[in-house]
């Protein structure tokens, strides 16, 4: 069927009318959203349906992509850009008197993730749909996205996110594909039936695990790949074993919470009965699917490969060597083989404080038999240490110590593959944090560096700067990001150069007319947008640049001709709800915006701007405007970062240390189309092995660092007693575990050569264009393409339609 504007108009009406007896002079945005999404489901159902089905009948290898976050945002525009509807869709709406972006409006972000990691499996999943590769997602259907943000008197105050209110249109609730999983048992005792001996579990309670299935579109390929998501119920036949009110809320609130990430692993045990739940349910629904198919369970790693996205679903190890072993009566020999030869792992946090570990006796609680597998694991693997000669690495790799589960252990000792997110991270990994593990498998050890969906950040986000690019170099970029390269040529074609700056002044105005609207607060396009989004944390140091601001603003005071270029510093980010200090410094940095904001003595030369409840959504308003990109992490702290090359891509010029991806993007555009100042990771390295670095020395000899702190303490920056003086002291008395005043003034050096640079348009809209032109060197397509075929070597089924 051909999609034409006509057809897609007279669909439009009849769905209306038949959905919701309207017509559409009299419906609300909700109804035209609902209706514009059927017609977008109807279009790729089919597809979807012969996608599963040609998987089964030809036997592809497919990737399984386990992670307890997903975070897509917005679907609608995605996927009309992928079935290439969008164009079609817009200009029939607009003959309908439609306007198709506040309809877009009322989709809620789907965002069941805290941000890189989260976002990261979204992108991949889009990217292997894309790439016509066979891969699929598993994860949880929480009821309740990521909290909702929102700034009260500069705090920062959650509330929940329901996003599923008014339902979600991409989902499929798949009732005959459910699963049931045993929990908390209190004994497992063999029993023998049919000659096997097979485990029989006393006590504990049974869950049923419903799938969710939501289908992923391909750019333009015809590809539809599945997202399964899964939700916790009673099985009726359980009704009556659970006894009281609270025993059945246990099970309705285990996919109620996504958990938020403050980067300690404080162990809660719904969190890792979670994580037990999702892994179980996807194994099983694995190994039904690939017995229904006909297929030898000896062959399992020829048709599926599993991938554990961080630590948290590392329990597939001993859930598959659970019902290899048990239910399918497999030697746990050969068991073992089957389960390394399926898993692979990637690492996303080198921080000791960030990796997961366990007390022993929750794992207990929660399965015994699990735990059970996870000491003969770990008895098993200190044997072949002992028989090897290696004892001297048992202490530091094994799995379980001082009572607890180490989950990097046995995500390593169970998978044929290890990989780190940049090239940095990756070295580091080998060479420090999980060097005695390298020492042991070296094989196992990989980078793939992170990537970012670019159709999403460019095509859809950037409609502006997309319009010059198929102008100046065709459409082909769209198909694949690599030819975005062809922009270089016109590195100093004045016209071209112009247009560039010209798109991003016209999203520099969107994004003012967001603020003014969301803050109260007029901003002028004319200023640099100076751009710090992303989790806010202590290694992110957005302090470092609340201290640069306080500082522009003390130099401003005492000379307000002071000849800056005026600037907009933007922030968006959330804190974990535990997370204190993060908590002290968004408090901060609003403070310190309504002080400057309110100051008319500065002449508009600095603008705060604190965008609450940041989300992909905002992103795609954000990012597009952004002339600046911070991207400030404490060398060796950042494994990639992600939104580094989502600016970069987006025209913006990178403030960077040498930190994750951030390398590469200065590989990649060269010295002097980026700003990189501070400490490297060897002085870092350094300064923590000696125990040297003294922050005192700073604040004591440096008096522009004086001046600044002493503003947190002194009553200069009103209503942050006691925020101030704790920022103050996190600074001073507590050493400044992160390197904030080492940094300091290399970081106002860089910043007053971002000031100078800005000051030449054609020679910054150069550095932009090429910072545009490289930024498909960072396109997910590529990095998926790397996973398929060096880890769980899968064949793209659908090939690109090169239209
Ligand atoms: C763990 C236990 C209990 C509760 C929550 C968590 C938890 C949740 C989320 C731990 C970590 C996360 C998320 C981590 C994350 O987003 N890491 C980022 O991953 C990106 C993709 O690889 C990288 O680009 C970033 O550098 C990295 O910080």
């Amino acid at each position: 069927m051909q999609f034409t504007k006509e057809y897609f108009i007279q669909e439009f009406k009849k769905r209306l009318n038949e959905g919701y007896a309207v017509d559409i002079k009299q419906a609300s945005n909700f109804e035209l959203y609902q209706t514009l999404a059927s017609i977008v489901r109807s279009g790729y159902n089919n597809a979807w349906h012969q996608n599963i089905k040609n998987n089964a009948r030809e036997g592809n290898k497919q990737a399984y992509y386990f992670s307890i976050e997903f975070l897509p945002g917005r679907l609608l525009q995605s996927n009309l850009l992928n079935m290439g509807w969008y164009d079609t869709v817009i200009s029939g709406l607009k003959d309908l008197d439609i306007d198709f972006y506040e309809v877009t409006e009322i989709e809620k972000d789907m965002a069941l993730g805290n941000g890189g990691l989260g976002r990261l499996a979204a992108a991949f999943m889009d990217a292997l749909a894309s790439s016509g590769l066979p891969g699929n997602g598993n994860g949880i259907r929480y009821k309740y996205g990521l909290f909702k943000q929102k700034i009260v008197d500069g705090y920062q105050v959650e509330l929940p996110n329901e996003w599923l209110n008014q339902g979600n249109s991409w989902e499929v609730r798949r009732d005959s594909k459910a699963v049931d999983i045993h929990i908390n048992a209190t004994e497992v005792s063999l029993l023998e039936k049919d000659g096997h001996l097979v485990p029989v579990y006393h006590g504990g309670k049974v869950i049923r695990a419903v799938p969710y299935d939501v289908g992923v579109v391909g750019f333009q390929n015809g590809c539809v790949n599945n997202l399964r998501l899964w939700d916790a119920e009673i099985p009726e036949s359980e009704e009556v074993n659970y006894r009281t009110l609270d025993e059945r809320r246990k099970i309705e609130d285990l996919t109620s919470i996504l958990y938020p990430d403050d980067s300690t692993s404080e162990g809660r045990r719904l969190r890792l009965l979670q994580e037990y739940f999702f892994v179980s349910a996807g194994i099983q629904s694995i190994l039904k699917h690939h017995k229904k198919a006909g297929h030898n369970l000896n062959k399992l790693a020829d048709y599926v490969a599993i991938h554990i996205n961080d630590t948290h679903p590392v329990l597939c190890i001993p859930e598959l060597m659970r019902l290899l072993l048990d239910e399918e009566h497999y030697g746990w020999d050969e068991a073992w083989e089957i389960t390394t030869q399926v898993m692979s792992y990637t690492n996303h946090t080198l921080m000791a404080e960030a990796m997961e570990k366990w007390p022993i006796h929750y794992i207990q609680e929660l399965q015994p038999r699990i735990y059970q597998i996870i000491c003969e694991i770990e008895r098993r693997y200190v044997e072949s240490l002992e028989k090897r000669g290696q004892a001297e690495l048992i202490p530091s790799t094994r799995i379980i110590a001082d009572n607890q589960i180490r989950m990097v252990s046995l995500a390593i000792i169970g998978s044929h593959s290890v990989n780190g997110v940049a090239k940095l991270h990756t070295e580091l990994m080998k060479s420090q944090v999980l060097n005695d593990f390298y020492r042991l498998f070296p094989e196992r050890f990989n980078n793939k560096t992170n990537g970012i969906t670019e159709r999403r950040w460019l095509q859809i986000a950037n409609r502006e700067l997309s319009k010059v690019l198929d102008k100046t170099i065709g459409k082909t970029w769209r198909y694949a990001a690599d030819d975005l390269e062809m922009l270089l040529k016109y590195q100093d074609d004045e016209k071209v150069l112009k247009e560039i700056n010209h798109a991003k002044y016209q999203n520099k105005v969107r994004l003012a007319e967001h603020v003014k609207k969301s803050n109260g607060l007029k901003i002028s396009p004319d200023a640099i947008f100076d751009v710090q989004i992303k989790r806010l944390h202590e290694y992110k140091r957005q302090l470092l640049n609340l201290l640069r601001i306080i500082k522009l603003y003390q130099d401003l005071k005492e000379n307000p001709n002071l000849d800056i270029q005026p600037r907009v510093f933007i922030f968006g980010a959330k804190a974990a709800p535990g997370y204190h200090e993060a908590k002290v410094i968004i408090k901060c940095i609003n403070e310190v915006g309504n002080l400057i904001n309110n100051d008319q003595t500065i002449q508009d030369k600095l603008k705060v701007v604190f965008i609450e409840d940041y989300s992909v959504s905002l992103a795609e308003l954000i990012i597009p405007a952004a002339d600046v990109s911070e991207q400030i992490s404490t060398a060796t702290k950042e494994a990639s970062g992600t939104s580094n090359m989502k600016l970069m891509l987006n025209g913006a010029l990178t403030v960077a240390t040498l930190d994750g991806a951030n390398i590469e993007i200065k590989d990649q555009v060269g010295d002097d189309n980026i700003f990189i100042f501070g400490l490297t990771k060897d002085e870092v390295t350094a300064h923590n092995q000696t125990q040297d670095y003294c922050a005192w020395d700073y604040y004591n000899n440096i008096p522009v660092i004086k001046r600044v702190l002493d503003a947190l303490i002194d009553g200069s920056i009103p209503n942050i007693q006691v925020e101030g003086r704790h920022v103050f002291d996190l600074l001073t008395r507590f050493n400044d575990q992160f390197f904030v005043l080492a940094d300091f003034e290399g970081y106002l050096a860089i910043q007053e050569q971002v000031d100078q640079a800005y000051r030449k348009p054609l020679a910054w809209a150069k550095m932009s264009l090429i910072n545009i032109a490289k930024g498909g060197h960072f396109s997910a397509d590529k990095t998926v393409q790397r996973y398929a075929k060096e880890i769980w070597h899968i064949k793209p089924v659908v090939e690109k339609d090169e239209a």
